[in-house]
């Protein structure tokens, strides 16, 4: 390996929601909360970014825009970073969106945000797949906007579409949008084509518009493929696509995504509200990041598929009735210790309170995620085996 995913980085005094701002995000609870551990002791396998430095060829890209040293008012205008994601989109996924598609945003959950607004009137309402990245909900509770769960089916952590019932919840006229996850946080799960076939069939047939968001699609199990919804729907301009460097290169304080959207109206709508600056050295990042990142990415895979057989083989030795499955996509491992645990229990609270270890688990996932722990694995191994040891411990020890 040319890139050291061993090292463990000091995340302390950089203003890290990670090391930082877990009282808050997690347990809506005051900074000065006190827990019952020192912070430094705590093994932190919550918030979706890595332990992973990000990689050199993105930081030069930024110290080389450094060294213009104006950071003026910035737009791109240089064609090179659509040249570079529409390239990264071509190898990767067989696909290319066209140039005046795409716009960026900050972040992709500010564009949830504005886009439920741009598209739904007051009345109407939002459909999700759950369990769910509880920012979806977010994007229709901020707009007031009601919102409609369809539950996917979990066949012994092997999580399907509810097909039948995604049908009767988009028949219904006020449903406007549907928030897609693809590759799906928290379950993991790479759709299928005819998977995306099936679920666009119904969204299409009942004039849904979609936000597939697609930020999870290059952090996939090495020599598995991800497709773009829209792909299977290039004469459609219902699809809006989400994607972004942010996951990928752990560059999400960078504040940079790409939206992609077909749709002319809500594109007028967009340029004439969205506020559409953008940061010189995000831009720099992020036109490197798809320029030169490629090599990076394939080891950072490597190694993560090293850390979720690792995952597997621990869990099936300590924790047997653990419920999990390698996902095929993110770096998030998504167990159920609904053996070890009551239903409704607190289980963030329970692993920061007992074990050390920091985690996002049950109704953080909207709904149908009771008993269910999400683990983030993009950290050093030392680190995911002190976290695993801490979890299986516990749940051992007070074993139902
Ligand atoms: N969309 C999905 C599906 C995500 O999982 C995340 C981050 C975002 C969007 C955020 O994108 P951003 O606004 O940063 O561009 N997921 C996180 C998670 O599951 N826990 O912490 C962050």
């Amino acid at each position: 390996m040319k890139y050291n995913f061993d090292e463990v980085i000091n995340r302390k005094n950089t203003n890290c929601m990670n090391t930082d701002g877990w009282r808050e995000y997690i347990f809506h609870a005051p900074r000065d909360r006190e827990f019952p551990f020192p912070d430094d002791e705590y093994v932190r396998m919550w918030i979706a970014d890595m332990e992973f430095a990000t990689p050199p060829c993105i930081i030069d890209a930024m110290r080389e825009r450094l060294d213009k040293r104006i950071f003026g008012y910035t737009k791109i205008f240089d064609p090179g970073y659509y040249a570079a994601f529409s390239e990264w989109c071509r190898s990767r996924y067989g696909w290319k969106c066209a140039e005046k598609e795409l716009v960026t945003s900050p972040c992709i959950i500010p564009a949830l945000f504005e886009l439920v607004d741009y598209i739904c009137q007051p009345d109407e309402k939002v459909l999700i797949l759950t369990p769910s990245y509880a920012y979806f909900k977010h994007a229709a509770d901020h707009n007031h906007i009601e919102l409609v769960c369809s539950d996917l089916i979990n066949d012994n952590g092997y999580y399907t579409m509810d097909y039948a019932d995604i049908e009767e919840k988009a028949k219904d006229p006020k449903v406007k949008l549907c928030i897609f996850c693809n590759p799906h946080n928290p379950s993991g799960r790479i759709w299928t084509e005819e998977e995306l076939q099936k679920f666009g069939d119904i969204c299409l047939a009942n004039d849904l518009l979609v936000i597939s968001d697609e930020i999870h699609c290059d952090l996939i199990r090495t020599g598995l493929r991800h497709t773009p919804l829209a792909k299977l729907y290039p004469d459609s301009d219902k699809i809006i696509t989400c994607m972004a460097p942010s996951k990928t290169f752990n560059m999400a304080g960078l504040m940079f995504s790409n939206i992609i959207i077909p749709n002319g109206e809500v594109m007028k709508i967009w340029k004439a509200r969205h506020y559409d600056f953008e940061n010189p050295l995000s831009i720099a990042a992020a036109q490197a990041a798809y320029e030169k990142g490629g090599e990076w990415l394939s080891e950072l895979k490597l190694y993560l598929d090293d850390n979720f057989r690792f995952t597997k083989e621990y869990l099936a030795e300590h924790l047997p009735k653990a419920v999990f499955r390698i996902p095929e996509a993110t770096y998030l491992g998504w167990v159920d210790i609904g053996a070890y645990v009551e239903p409704g229990e607190d289980l963030p609270l329970l692993f920061a309170n007992e074990a050390a270890v920091l985690l996002e688990g049950g109704n953080m996932f909207v709904q149908n995620s009771d008993t269910y722990i999400r683990l983030n694995l993009a950290c050093p191994r030392a680190t995911l085996g002190e976290g695993l040891r801490r979890i299986c411990y516990l749940l051992n020890k007070r074993k139902k």
